[in-house]
Protein backbone atom coordinates (compact mmCIF):
# COMPACT_ATOMS: atom_id res chain seq x y z
CA UNK A 1 0.00 0.00 0.00
CA UNK A 2 1.65 3.71 -0.52
CA UNK A 3 1.87 6.26 1.89
CA UNK A 4 5.19 7.79 2.60
CA UNK A 5 4.08 8.24 6.36
CA UNK A 6 5.44 5.40 8.71
CA UNK A 7 3.08 3.13 9.51
CA UNK A 8 2.19 1.77 13.32
CA UNK A 9 1.12 -1.22 14.33
CA UNK A 10 -2.78 -0.50 14.21
CA UNK A 11 -2.07 0.03 10.69
CA UNK A 12 -2.77 3.94 11.00
CA UNK A 13 -0.51 6.51 11.13
CA UNK A 14 -0.05 9.39 14.00
CA UNK A 15 -2.13 11.70 11.98
CA UNK A 16 -4.78 8.50 11.88
CA UNK A 17 -4.28 8.02 7.94
CA UNK A 18 -5.21 4.84 7.71
CA UNK A 19 -2.55 2.30 5.93
CA UNK A 20 -3.50 -1.62 5.73
CA UNK A 21 -5.86 -2.70 3.90
CA UNK A 22 -7.84 -5.20 6.51
CA UNK A 23 -8.09 -1.99 8.81
CA UNK A 24 -9.39 0.15 5.74
CA UNK A 25 -11.70 -2.51 5.01
CA UNK A 26 -12.90 -2.64 9.01
CA UNK A 27 -13.24 0.92 8.88
CA UNK A 28 -15.08 1.22 5.58
CA UNK A 29 -17.64 -1.22 6.84
CA UNK A 30 -17.93 0.31 10.31
CA UNK A 31 -18.61 3.81 8.45
CA UNK A 32 -21.03 2.16 5.95
CA UNK A 33 -23.38 0.06 8.60
CA UNK A 34 -23.55 2.76 11.20
CA UNK A 35 -24.19 5.83 9.50
CA UNK A 36 -27.87 7.32 9.21
CA UNK A 37 -29.48 7.86 6.45
CA UNK A 38 -32.08 9.38 4.77
CA UNK A 39 -34.23 6.85 2.48
CA UNK A 40 -35.29 9.35 -0.09
CA UNK A 41 -38.19 7.20 -1.97
CA UNK A 42 -40.07 4.47 -0.21
CA UNK A 43 -43.84 3.73 -0.16
CA UNK A 44 -44.49 4.05 3.01
CA UNK A 45 -46.55 5.59 5.93
CA UNK A 46 -46.05 6.48 9.76
CA UNK A 47 -48.94 4.98 12.12
CA UNK A 48 -50.95 7.81 11.91
CA UNK A 49 -52.22 6.55 8.53
CA UNK A 50 -53.77 3.64 9.50
CA UNK A 51 -54.11 1.05 7.15
CA UNK A 52 -51.55 2.54 4.82
CA UNK A 53 -49.07 1.61 7.61
CA UNK A 54 -47.62 -1.92 6.48
CA UNK A 55 -46.00 -4.22 8.41
CA UNK A 56 -46.01 -7.92 9.25
CA UNK A 57 -45.41 -10.92 7.80
CA UNK A 58 -48.72 -11.02 5.56
CA UNK A 59 -47.80 -7.84 4.22
CA UNK A 60 -43.61 -9.18 3.43
CA UNK A 61 -44.91 -11.94 2.01
CA UNK A 62 -47.34 -10.66 -0.66
CA UNK A 63 -45.12 -7.75 -1.72
CA UNK A 64 -45.31 -8.04 -5.72
CA UNK A 65 -41.80 -8.54 -6.00
CA UNK A 66 -42.51 -12.00 -4.10
CA UNK A 67 -46.07 -12.58 -6.17
CA UNK A 68 -43.85 -12.85 -9.44
CA UNK A 69 -41.53 -15.17 -7.92
CA UNK A 70 -44.30 -17.09 -6.54
CA UNK A 71 -46.21 -17.26 -9.79
CA UNK A 72 -43.15 -18.98 -11.56
CA UNK A 73 -42.75 -21.73 -9.08
CA UNK A 74 -46.44 -22.45 -8.28
CA UNK A 75 -49.15 -24.28 -10.28
CA UNK A 76 -51.97 -21.35 -9.45
CA UNK A 77 -53.38 -19.18 -11.57
CA UNK A 78 -53.55 -15.27 -11.12
CA UNK A 79 -57.53 -15.08 -10.83
CA UNK A 80 -57.59 -17.93 -8.29
CA UNK A 81 -54.66 -16.16 -6.13
CA UNK A 82 -56.02 -12.52 -6.22
CA UNK A 83 -59.27 -14.31 -5.11
CA UNK A 84 -57.71 -15.05 -2.00
CA UNK A 85 -57.45 -14.07 1.64
CA UNK A 86 -54.31 -12.38 2.33
CA UNK A 87 -53.01 -14.76 5.16
CA UNK A 88 -53.85 -17.56 2.09
CA UNK A 89 -51.68 -15.38 -0.25
CA UNK A 90 -48.91 -15.27 2.28
CA UNK A 91 -49.22 -18.59 2.89
CA UNK A 92 -49.31 -19.55 -0.45
CA UNK A 93 -45.72 -17.75 -1.34
CA UNK A 94 -44.28 -19.10 1.74
CA UNK A 95 -45.21 -22.79 1.12
CA UNK A 96 -43.56 -22.27 -2.38
CA UNK A 97 -40.58 -19.77 -2.13
CA UNK A 98 -39.53 -20.63 1.08
CA UNK A 99 -40.73 -24.42 1.70
CA UNK A 100 -40.99 -26.29 -1.79
CA UNK A 101 -37.92 -24.13 -2.88
CA UNK A 102 -34.60 -22.24 -1.79
CA UNK A 103 -35.08 -18.61 -1.18
CA UNK A 104 -32.32 -17.37 -2.91
CA UNK A 105 -33.72 -14.39 -5.00
CA UNK A 106 -32.77 -10.84 -3.50
CA UNK A 107 -36.54 -10.48 -2.47
CA UNK A 108 -36.77 -13.72 -0.97
CA UNK A 109 -33.25 -13.34 0.86
CA UNK A 110 -34.64 -10.17 2.30
CA UNK A 111 -36.78 -12.05 4.35
CA UNK A 112 -34.25 -13.92 5.57
CA UNK A 113 -32.79 -11.14 6.89
CA UNK A 114 -35.81 -10.01 8.48
CA UNK A 115 -36.54 -13.07 10.00
CA UNK A 116 -33.02 -13.02 11.41
CA UNK A 117 -32.83 -9.45 12.63
CA UNK A 118 -36.41 -10.05 14.52
CA UNK A 119 -35.08 -13.04 16.08
CA UNK A 120 -37.76 -15.11 14.03
CA UNK A 121 -36.91 -18.82 12.88
CA UNK A 122 -36.11 -18.31 9.49
CA UNK A 123 -35.86 -22.53 8.73
CA UNK A 124 -39.59 -22.90 10.31
CA UNK A 125 -42.40 -24.66 7.82
CA UNK A 126 -45.54 -22.33 8.84
CA UNK A 127 -45.67 -18.79 9.56
CA UNK A 128 -47.44 -19.28 13.17
CA UNK A 129 -44.52 -18.17 15.13
CA UNK A 130 -43.89 -15.20 12.97
CA UNK A 131 -47.55 -14.59 12.96
CA UNK A 132 -47.96 -14.51 16.80
CA UNK A 133 -45.24 -12.13 16.57
CA UNK A 134 -46.55 -9.22 14.47
CA UNK A 135 -49.61 -9.03 16.41
CA UNK A 136 -48.11 -8.51 19.54
CA UNK A 137 -46.15 -5.35 18.47
CA UNK A 138 -47.76 -1.70 19.17
CA UNK A 139 -47.07 0.15 15.39
CA UNK A 140 -45.18 2.99 17.60
CA UNK A 141 -42.94 1.41 19.43
CA UNK A 142 -42.37 -1.07 16.09
CA UNK A 143 -41.58 1.69 14.13
CA UNK A 144 -39.18 3.06 16.26
CA UNK A 145 -37.37 -0.17 16.57
CA UNK A 146 -37.44 -0.43 13.48
CA UNK A 147 -35.83 2.47 12.22
CA UNK A 148 -33.35 2.16 14.64
CA UNK A 149 -32.18 -1.46 12.97
CA UNK A 150 -31.91 0.04 9.83
CA UNK A 151 -30.36 2.83 11.43
CA UNK A 152 -32.56 5.43 8.81
CA UNK A 153 -33.12 8.79 9.90
CA UNK A 154 -35.41 10.23 8.13
CA UNK A 155 -38.10 8.23 5.23
CA UNK A 156 -39.31 9.84 2.28
CA UNK A 157 -42.67 8.76 1.33
CA UNK A 158 -44.71 9.01 -1.80
CA UNK A 159 -47.83 11.44 -1.72
CA UNK A 160 -50.49 11.14 -4.61
CA UNK A 161 -52.39 14.58 -4.46
CA UNK A 162 -54.78 13.33 -6.75
CA UNK A 163 -56.00 10.52 -4.98
CA UNK A 164 -58.85 12.14 -3.07
CA UNK A 165 -58.91 9.45 -0.92
CA UNK A 166 -55.10 10.16 0.48
CA UNK A 167 -56.04 13.77 0.39
CA UNK A 168 -58.78 13.26 2.74
CA UNK A 169 -56.39 11.52 5.42
CA UNK A 170 -54.10 14.87 5.21
CA UNK A 171 -57.06 16.68 6.05
CA UNK A 172 -57.67 14.68 9.07
CA UNK A 173 -54.33 14.28 9.88
CA UNK A 174 -52.17 17.28 11.25
CA UNK A 175 -49.27 16.11 12.81
CA UNK A 176 -47.20 13.38 10.50
CA UNK A 177 -44.56 11.88 12.87
CA UNK A 178 -41.67 14.28 11.62
CA UNK A 179 -39.85 11.39 10.70
CA UNK A 180 -41.38 11.16 7.60
CA UNK A 181 -41.27 13.53 5.07
CA UNK A 182 -43.63 14.09 2.07
CA UNK A 183 -43.43 14.05 -1.77
CA UNK A 184 -46.05 14.65 -4.41
CA UNK A 185 -46.34 12.29 -6.89
CA UNK A 186 -47.18 13.06 -10.26
CA UNK A 187 -48.14 9.95 -12.02
CA UNK A 188 -51.75 10.59 -12.68
CA UNK A 189 -51.08 14.20 -13.65
CA UNK A 190 -48.68 13.16 -16.29
CA UNK A 191 -49.29 9.95 -17.23
CA UNK A 192 -53.32 9.79 -17.29
CA UNK A 193 -54.06 12.87 -17.46
CA UNK A 194 -57.16 12.44 -19.45
CA UNK A 195 -58.86 10.84 -16.38
CA UNK A 196 -57.44 12.69 -14.05
CA UNK A 197 -58.77 15.91 -15.88
CA UNK A 198 -62.32 13.84 -15.93
CA UNK A 199 -61.88 13.36 -12.53
CA UNK A 200 -60.78 17.07 -11.08
CA UNK A 201 -63.75 18.60 -13.72
CA UNK A 202 -66.37 16.36 -11.42
CA UNK A 203 -65.15 17.60 -8.55
CA UNK A 204 -65.88 21.18 -9.73
CA UNK A 205 -62.24 22.08 -11.06
CA UNK A 206 -62.75 24.18 -14.45
CA UNK A 207 -60.22 21.75 -16.26
CA UNK A 208 -60.55 19.78 -19.53
CA UNK A 209 -58.29 17.05 -21.42
CA UNK A 210 -57.11 19.90 -24.14
CA UNK A 211 -55.42 22.11 -20.86
CA UNK A 212 -57.28 25.24 -23.18
CA UNK A 213 -59.16 27.96 -20.66
CA UNK A 214 -58.16 28.12 -17.19
CA UNK A 215 -56.85 24.41 -16.92
CA UNK A 216 -53.12 25.20 -16.20
CA UNK A 217 -53.70 28.00 -13.66
CA UNK A 218 -56.60 25.76 -12.05
CA UNK A 219 -53.89 23.15 -12.11
CA UNK A 220 -51.13 25.38 -10.40
CA UNK A 221 -53.28 26.47 -7.78
CA UNK A 222 -54.42 22.70 -7.00
CA UNK A 223 -50.89 21.90 -6.69
CA UNK A 224 -50.07 25.02 -4.39
CA UNK A 225 -53.01 23.75 -1.77
CA UNK A 226 -50.98 20.35 -1.89
CA UNK A 227 -47.62 22.03 -1.58
CA UNK A 228 -49.02 23.96 1.39
CA UNK A 229 -50.46 21.12 3.16
CA UNK A 230 -48.05 17.99 2.85
CA UNK A 231 -44.91 20.50 2.95
CA UNK A 232 -42.96 17.79 -0.04
CA UNK A 233 -39.29 18.00 -0.45
CA UNK A 234 -39.72 17.28 -3.95
CA UNK A 235 -41.88 16.65 -6.67
CA UNK A 236 -41.85 12.49 -8.42
CA UNK A 237 -43.02 11.10 -11.61
CA UNK A 238 -42.70 7.69 -12.85
CA UNK A 239 -42.53 8.00 -16.46
CA UNK A 240 -42.51 5.25 -19.05
CA UNK A 241 -39.37 3.90 -20.95
CA UNK A 242 -40.53 5.90 -24.11
CA UNK A 243 -40.94 9.53 -22.52
CA UNK A 244 -39.04 11.61 -24.49
CA UNK A 245 -38.89 15.43 -24.46
CA UNK A 246 -39.49 17.66 -25.68
CA UNK A 247 -42.26 16.64 -27.97
CA UNK A 248 -44.85 19.40 -27.47
CA UNK A 249 -47.58 16.09 -26.13
CA UNK A 250 -50.00 16.62 -23.61
CA UNK A 251 -47.16 15.00 -21.05
CA UNK A 252 -44.54 17.72 -22.56
CA UNK A 253 -47.07 20.32 -21.91
CA UNK A 254 -47.72 19.89 -18.20
CA UNK A 255 -44.54 19.16 -17.47
CA UNK A 256 -43.33 22.74 -19.13
CA UNK A 257 -46.51 24.54 -18.03
CA UNK A 258 -47.53 23.48 -14.69
CA UNK A 259 -44.59 21.34 -13.16
CA UNK A 260 -41.36 23.22 -13.70
CA UNK A 261 -43.28 26.21 -13.06
CA UNK A 262 -44.23 24.75 -9.74
CA UNK A 263 -40.43 23.81 -9.13
CA UNK A 264 -39.44 26.98 -9.54
CA UNK A 265 -42.37 28.68 -7.67
CA UNK A 266 -41.32 26.64 -4.16
CA UNK A 267 -38.38 25.61 -4.99
CA UNK A 268 -38.52 22.12 -5.06
CA UNK A 269 -36.57 19.35 -7.27
CA UNK A 270 -38.11 17.43 -9.67
CA UNK A 271 -37.80 13.31 -9.37
CA UNK A 272 -37.59 11.60 -12.88
CA UNK A 273 -38.45 7.73 -12.95
CA UNK A 274 -38.23 6.52 -15.97
CA UNK A 275 -37.93 3.03 -17.73
CA UNK A 276 -41.45 1.17 -16.18
CA UNK A 277 -43.54 -0.46 -18.67
CA UNK A 278 -47.07 -0.79 -16.82
CA UNK A 279 -48.79 -3.80 -17.06
CA UNK A 280 -46.82 -5.81 -19.50
CA UNK A 281 -49.03 -9.15 -17.65
CA UNK A 282 -51.74 -7.43 -16.65
CA UNK A 283 -53.21 -10.40 -14.57
CA UNK A 284 -50.29 -10.14 -12.41
CA UNK A 285 -51.27 -6.78 -11.35
CA UNK A 286 -48.60 -4.53 -9.34
CA UNK A 287 -46.06 -8.06 -10.35
CA UNK A 288 -47.09 -7.39 -13.75
CA UNK A 289 -44.98 -4.40 -14.66
CA UNK A 290 -41.45 -4.61 -16.66
CA UNK A 291 -38.85 -1.87 -18.32
CA UNK A 292 -37.45 -0.71 -20.73
CA UNK A 293 -34.45 1.22 -21.90
CA UNK A 294 -35.12 4.71 -21.68
CA UNK A 295 -33.92 8.27 -23.24
CA UNK A 296 -30.98 9.61 -21.22
CA UNK A 297 -31.38 12.56 -23.92
CA UNK A 298 -34.71 13.68 -22.57
CA UNK A 299 -33.19 14.51 -19.18
CA UNK A 300 -30.22 15.92 -20.72
CA UNK A 301 -32.61 18.57 -22.60
CA UNK A 302 -34.88 19.04 -19.43
CA UNK A 303 -31.30 20.33 -17.23
CA UNK A 304 -30.16 22.05 -20.15
CA UNK A 305 -33.33 24.00 -20.70
CA UNK A 306 -33.97 24.35 -16.87
CA UNK A 307 -31.07 24.96 -15.16
CA UNK A 308 -32.66 26.92 -12.29
CA UNK A 309 -34.31 23.65 -11.56
CA UNK A 310 -32.79 20.70 -9.37
CA UNK A 311 -33.78 17.44 -11.21
CA UNK A 312 -33.29 14.01 -9.30
CA UNK A 313 -33.11 10.92 -11.59
CA UNK A 314 -33.36 7.07 -11.75
CA UNK A 315 -33.31 4.68 -14.77
CA UNK A 316 -35.05 1.55 -14.04
CA UNK A 317 -33.08 -0.38 -17.11
CA UNK A 318 -29.42 -1.50 -16.59
CA UNK A 319 -28.57 -0.27 -19.72
CA UNK A 320 -29.11 2.80 -19.09
CA UNK A 321 -26.67 3.64 -16.08
CA UNK A 322 -23.54 4.32 -17.17
CA UNK A 323 -25.51 6.74 -19.78
CA UNK A 324 -26.89 8.77 -16.57
CA UNK A 325 -23.46 9.31 -15.02
CA UNK A 326 -22.30 10.65 -17.93
CA UNK A 327 -25.11 13.13 -18.12
CA UNK A 328 -24.82 13.91 -14.58
CA UNK A 329 -20.97 15.26 -15.51
CA UNK A 330 -22.76 17.33 -17.69
CA UNK A 331 -25.33 19.02 -15.52
CA UNK A 332 -24.89 19.92 -12.02
CA UNK A 333 -28.96 20.33 -12.01
CA UNK A 334 -29.38 16.70 -12.66
CA UNK A 335 -28.27 14.13 -9.14
CA UNK A 336 -28.69 10.33 -9.92
CA UNK A 337 -30.43 8.35 -6.86
CA UNK A 338 -30.93 4.51 -5.64
CA UNK A 339 -30.78 1.25 -7.81
CA UNK A 340 -34.29 1.61 -8.25
CA UNK A 341 -36.35 -1.65 -8.30
CA UNK A 342 -35.49 -4.58 -10.78
CA UNK A 343 -31.80 -3.09 -10.24
CA UNK A 344 -32.07 -3.72 -6.44
CA UNK A 345 -29.49 -6.31 -6.45
CA UNK A 346 -26.37 -7.23 -4.73
CA UNK A 347 -24.73 -7.63 -8.48
CA UNK A 348 -26.43 -4.78 -10.19
CA UNK A 349 -26.07 -2.15 -7.22
CA UNK A 350 -22.42 -3.36 -6.97
CA UNK A 351 -21.82 -2.51 -10.83
CA UNK A 352 -23.65 0.89 -10.51
CA UNK A 353 -22.22 1.57 -7.73
CA UNK A 354 -18.89 1.50 -9.09
CA UNK A 355 -19.90 2.89 -12.28
CA UNK A 356 -21.40 6.05 -10.35
CA UNK A 357 -17.90 6.42 -7.58
CA UNK A 358 -15.81 6.07 -10.98
CA UNK A 359 -17.63 8.73 -12.97
CA UNK A 360 -19.28 11.43 -10.13
CA UNK A 361 -17.08 10.63 -7.45
CA UNK A 362 -19.82 11.14 -3.91
CA UNK A 363 -22.02 13.25 -5.70
CA UNK A 364 -24.42 11.06 -5.93
CA UNK A 365 -27.25 9.02 -4.04
CA UNK A 366 -26.32 5.64 -4.16
CA UNK A 367 -29.58 4.01 -2.86
CA UNK A 368 -33.09 4.34 -2.11
CA UNK A 369 -35.58 1.44 -0.38
CA UNK A 370 -38.27 1.76 -2.35
CA UNK A 371 -39.85 -0.10 0.62
CA UNK A 372 -43.54 -0.45 0.99
CA UNK A 373 -43.82 -2.87 3.94
CA UNK A 374 -42.25 -1.46 6.92
CA UNK A 375 -39.44 -4.45 8.02
CA UNK A 376 -38.19 -3.61 4.15
CA UNK A 377 -36.04 -1.50 5.49
CA UNK A 378 -34.27 -3.67 7.58
CA UNK A 379 -33.28 -5.81 4.54
CA UNK A 380 -33.05 -3.40 1.91
CA UNK A 381 -30.41 -1.11 4.06
CA UNK A 382 -28.71 -3.90 5.57
CA UNK A 383 -28.03 -5.70 2.14
CA UNK A 384 -27.15 -2.00 0.06
CA UNK A 385 -24.54 -0.69 3.02
CA UNK A 386 -22.68 -3.79 2.47
CA UNK A 387 -22.10 -4.03 -1.16
CA UNK A 388 -21.56 0.47 -1.04
CA UNK A 389 -18.74 -0.72 1.89
CA UNK A 390 -17.43 -2.87 -0.77
CA UNK A 391 -17.39 -0.78 -3.48
CA UNK A 392 -16.48 2.67 -1.76
CA UNK A 393 -13.67 0.10 -0.17
CA UNK A 394 -12.25 -0.68 -3.79
CA UNK A 395 -12.58 2.87 -4.48
CA UNK A 396 -9.89 3.89 -1.79
CA UNK A 397 -7.69 1.18 -1.90
CA UNK A 398 -7.67 2.35 -5.40
CA UNK A 399 -6.39 5.86 -4.44
CA UNK A 400 -4.16 3.90 -2.04
CA UNK A 401 -2.30 2.34 -4.87
CA UNK A 402 -2.29 5.57 -6.74
CA UNK A 403 -0.39 7.24 -3.35
CA UNK A 404 -3.05 8.83 -1.49
CA UNK A 405 -4.08 7.19 1.61
CA UNK A 406 -7.62 8.34 4.27
CA UNK A 407 -7.93 9.05 7.42
CA UNK A 408 -11.70 7.70 9.08
CA UNK A 409 -13.05 11.15 9.41
CA UNK A 410 -12.59 11.41 5.34
CA UNK A 411 -14.79 8.21 5.09
CA UNK A 412 -17.40 9.30 7.56
CA UNK A 413 -17.35 12.88 5.35
CA UNK A 414 -18.09 10.85 2.36
CA UNK A 415 -20.57 8.55 3.77
CA UNK A 416 -22.66 11.01 5.25
CA UNK A 417 -22.21 13.17 1.92
CA UNK A 418 -24.15 9.85 -0.20
CA UNK A 419 -26.37 8.90 2.70
CA UNK A 420 -28.34 12.25 3.14
CA UNK A 421 -25.87 15.14 2.85
CA UNK A 422 -26.02 14.98 -1.22
CA UNK A 423 -30.40 15.01 -0.53
CA UNK A 424 -30.43 17.30 2.35
CA UNK A 425 -28.64 20.11 0.21
CA UNK A 426 -30.87 19.34 -2.91
CA UNK A 427 -33.94 19.03 -0.99
CA UNK A 428 -32.93 22.50 1.31
CA UNK A 429 -33.27 20.44 4.46
CA UNK A 430 -30.61 22.80 5.65
CA UNK A 431 -27.87 24.76 3.66
CA UNK A 432 -24.54 23.60 2.33
CA UNK A 433 -22.82 26.29 4.34
CA UNK A 434 -24.30 24.37 7.78
CA UNK A 435 -23.05 20.52 5.89
CA UNK A 436 -19.96 21.40 5.37
CA UNK A 437 -19.08 22.61 8.51
CA UNK A 438 -20.88 19.09 10.38
CA UNK A 439 -19.59 16.92 7.68
CA UNK A 440 -16.23 17.99 6.87
CA UNK A 441 -13.12 16.99 9.47
CA UNK A 442 -10.93 20.18 10.99
CA UNK A 443 -8.23 21.20 8.37
CA UNK A 444 -10.03 19.81 5.40
CA UNK A 445 -10.65 22.12 2.76
CA UNK A 446 -14.87 22.78 2.41
CA UNK A 447 -16.34 21.28 -0.37
CA UNK A 448 -19.75 22.08 -1.51
CA UNK A 449 -21.92 19.34 -1.74
CA UNK A 450 -23.94 20.91 -4.50
O1 LIG B 1 -40.40 -0.62 -6.65
C1 LIG B 1 -41.60 -0.73 -6.56
O2 LIG B 1 -42.14 -1.19 -5.57
C2 LIG B 1 -42.49 -0.35 -7.73
O3 LIG B 1 -43.62 -1.09 -7.72
C3 LIG B 1 -42.95 1.05 -7.76
O4 LIG B 1 -43.50 1.42 -6.55
C4 LIG B 1 -41.94 2.05 -8.13
O5 LIG B 1 -40.89 2.09 -7.23
C5 LIG B 1 -42.59 3.40 -8.22
O6 LIG B 1 -42.37 4.22 -7.33
O7 LIG B 1 -43.30 3.61 -9.19
ZN1 LIG C 1 -41.31 3.41 -5.74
Amino acid sequence: MAGKESMKDNGKTPQGRITERQELRRQVAEVVLSTPVIDIHTHLFPPEFGGKNLFGIDELLTYHYLVAEMFRSAAVKPEVYWGLSKTEQADLVWQTLFVENTPLSEAARGVITVFNALGLNANARTLSEAREFFQRQDPQSYLDRVLEMARVDAVVMTNDLFDPKEMQLWETRPNVDRRFSSTLRMDRLLNQWKQTSERLAQRGYAVDEHLSGRTIAQLRSYIDAGIERMKPLYMAVSLPDDFRFPTGDVRNRIINEVVLPTARAHNLPFALMIGVRRGVNPALRAAGDGLGRADVGAIERLCFENPDVRFLATLLSRENQHELCVAARKFSNLMPFGCWWFLNNPSIVAEITNERLELLGTSFIPQHSDATVLEQLIYKWQHSRRVIADCLCNSYEQLFDAGRTVQRLEIERDVARMFSGNFRAWVGMCSSAKLETELLPEGTDAVSVR
